[in-house]
């Protein structure tokens, strides 16, 4: 058999295991083999964990464990091979004979469990969250939890892991499940199985009730207080973002033309920084003309993302948006190519400072990624409500007809196998004419997140040192006592020492 195992210096012939220094971690984006020095973080999914699982008892002719595997899940065996030879590389698998980290001690071959209450069921509507990041071994073909004095706390099976981290983010069991479902199409546990293994989650301390004040989670984590904090931070922001969508959904709802308005929907996958471009862009257009596009579009307030979630947003024809930096153009081309196969009648717009702007550079965008519908030149806030203005009515409900874009300064688009340029922008001259999304309360789901300070916004004028005010946002968000003797500085709600 000739494969990329082959290829990579692994013989499929060769028996294989599973390395006994091999570790997974269930964190916030997922369940992932644990970074090394040389080696990042690799992301796995019920198949990588099904192949550690087998081969963690005893070792296995690499093609048969791949053959079972494959056959288990549907896939051809050369894919196996593959994923074998990645793990190969990245030490989780090791061939028998090659040396293996760590000789297991008797006490870590035969822990002894610890003594828990008997499982209750966990109520439906609580929110509730995995402790993460938490670590398990690889075991006797399980995955096992363990105190630090050794004392074995759960052992799941690679389908219980993967139920697992269906609870990384705050949530209650129903949203659970269905994480669950929609990340696993092949379904490997019952509703009730789901539930028992969360009934042993919680008695385990492993699950917690979810209070996004004080969030309890990441107990289990024997990290630095900085990377509870942080991990504190996303999960607060990922449930106030979860909050706020679901609030937003039962009002549109409510109201009678609710379901007809087009959602609008900003792709930002970056917790710690709310995507300022795309928050000027929406407040903008939410208040352009007292609000008249409102009636047509629905401006969802999901400013979190991750993009292995965008189908969650996929359910119905929508516009979405992409700010271009150089550090993020590459996920947002990834992110919106998905979106646009999984709902081929919904719009992207890109935009921000790396969407290009010279005639030949725009052409190649175009052609090298047709997902793009529109990229918008520049200052974007009047040229996105603009497009709003002449597409309401003609998006959202089938095939979309953008010629009337050919009215709209800065941009470029695409119209058949053609791409139309129109003419470039006045930039705006009254900036006071841009609401702020952080005064009109777009980016309140943020709250908790380490760019507090861009709340300076919120600030009286007292004074006009933007460094003076930098400190003083600070010193009021993380109770810091000021050293100064400016008077200007003590008109502030503020401690001072002097
Ligand atoms: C302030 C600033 C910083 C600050 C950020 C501070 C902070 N806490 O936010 C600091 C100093 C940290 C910084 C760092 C860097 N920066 Co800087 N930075 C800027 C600067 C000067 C302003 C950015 C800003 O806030 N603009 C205001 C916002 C609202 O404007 P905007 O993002 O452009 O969005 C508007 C339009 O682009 C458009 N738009 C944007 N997105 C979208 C989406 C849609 C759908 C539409 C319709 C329109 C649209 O509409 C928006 C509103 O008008 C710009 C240059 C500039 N004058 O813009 C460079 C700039 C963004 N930085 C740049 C770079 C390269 C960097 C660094 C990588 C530099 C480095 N080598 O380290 C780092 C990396 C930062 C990181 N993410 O890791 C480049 C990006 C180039 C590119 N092709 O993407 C820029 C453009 C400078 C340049 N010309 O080279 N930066």
């Amino acid at each position: 058999m000739t494969s990329d195992v082959e290829r990579r210096g692994v013989d499929a012939d060769r028996r294989i295991r599973t390395s006994r220094s091999a570790m997974v971690a269930v964190s916030v984006a997922g369940i992932a083999l644990l970074r090394t020095t040389r080696m990042p973080a690799t992301p796995l999914d019920l198949v990588g964990l099904d192949l550690l699982a087998r081969l963690s008892p005893e070792s296995e002719v690499a093609a048969v464990a791949a053959d079972a595997v494959a056959a288990r899940f549907g896939l051809t065996t050369d894919v196996v091979l593959g994923l074998v030879s990645l793990l190969v590389e990245r030490g989780a698998l090791v061939a028998d004979g090659e040396p293996d980290g760590h000789a297991p001690s008797p006490t870590s071959s035969h822990p002894t469990p610890v003594d828990l209450p008997e499982a209750k069921p966990v109520g439906s509507d609580e929110h509730q969250v995995l402790a993460v990041p938490t670590v398990f071994r690889i075991h006797q073909g399980n995955f096992e939890h363990r105190h630090h004095d050794g004392r074995l706390v759960l052992s799941l099976s690679a389908a219980g892991l993967v139920a697992a981290s269906s609870w990384r983010e705050p949530c209650s069991s129903d949203d659970a499940y269905g994480r669950f479902l929609a990340e696993n199409p092949s379904n490997p546990l019952d509703r009730t199985s789901f539930d028992a293994l969360s009934a042993r989650l919680r008695v385990a301390g492993l699950l917690q009730p979810f209070d996004p004040d004080r969030p309890n989670n990441g107990h289990s984590a024997a990290t630095a207080d900085e990377n509870r904090e942080a991990i504190r931070r996303h999960l607060s922001i990922l449930h106030a973002t979860k909050v706020a969508v679901d609030q937003h959904a039962a009002d549109v709802a409510q109201l009678p033309d609710g379901a007809s308005r087009v959602p609008v929907i900003p792709i930002h996958e970056n917790w710690m920084i709310p995507p300022l471009s795309l928050g000027l862009l929406v407040a903008y257009a939410k208040a352009h003309r007292n609000g008249a596009l409102e009636g047509s579009y629905d401006f969802v307030p999901r400013w979190l993302i991750q993009p292995a979630k965008v189908s969650e947003v996929c359910g119905r024809p929508a516009i979405f948006l992409f700010s271009n930096y150089i550090w993020n153009q590459g996920a947002n081309l990834e992110s919106s190519a998905r979106i646009k196969s999984m709902s081929p009648t919904s719009i992207t717009i890109h935009g921000g400072p790396d969407t290009p702007k010279y005639e030949a550079d725009v052409e190649r965008y175009f052609h090298d990624h047709p997902h793009v519908d529109i990229a918008v030149r520049g200052e974007g806030e009047a040229t996105f409500a603009e497009i709003l203005e002449v597409l309401a009515g003609r998006v959202g409900h089938g095939p979309a007809d953008l010629s009337p874009l050919s009215d709209v300064a800065g941009l470029s688009f695409r119209l058949g196998d053609r791409i139309v340029t129109t003419p470039d922008r006045e930039r705006i001259s009254d900036l006071d004419s841009i609401p702020s999304p952080y005064l009109t309360g777009l980016f309140d789901s943020f709250a908790a997140g380490p760019g507090r300070a861009a709340m300076i916004e919120t600030l009286p004028w007292h004074h006009q040192d933007p460094f003076d005010r930098l400190l003083i946002v600070q010193s009021q968000m993380e109770n810091l006592t000021l050293l100064s003797t400016d008077a200007e500085i003590a008109r502030y709600e503020v401690a001072i020492i002097w």
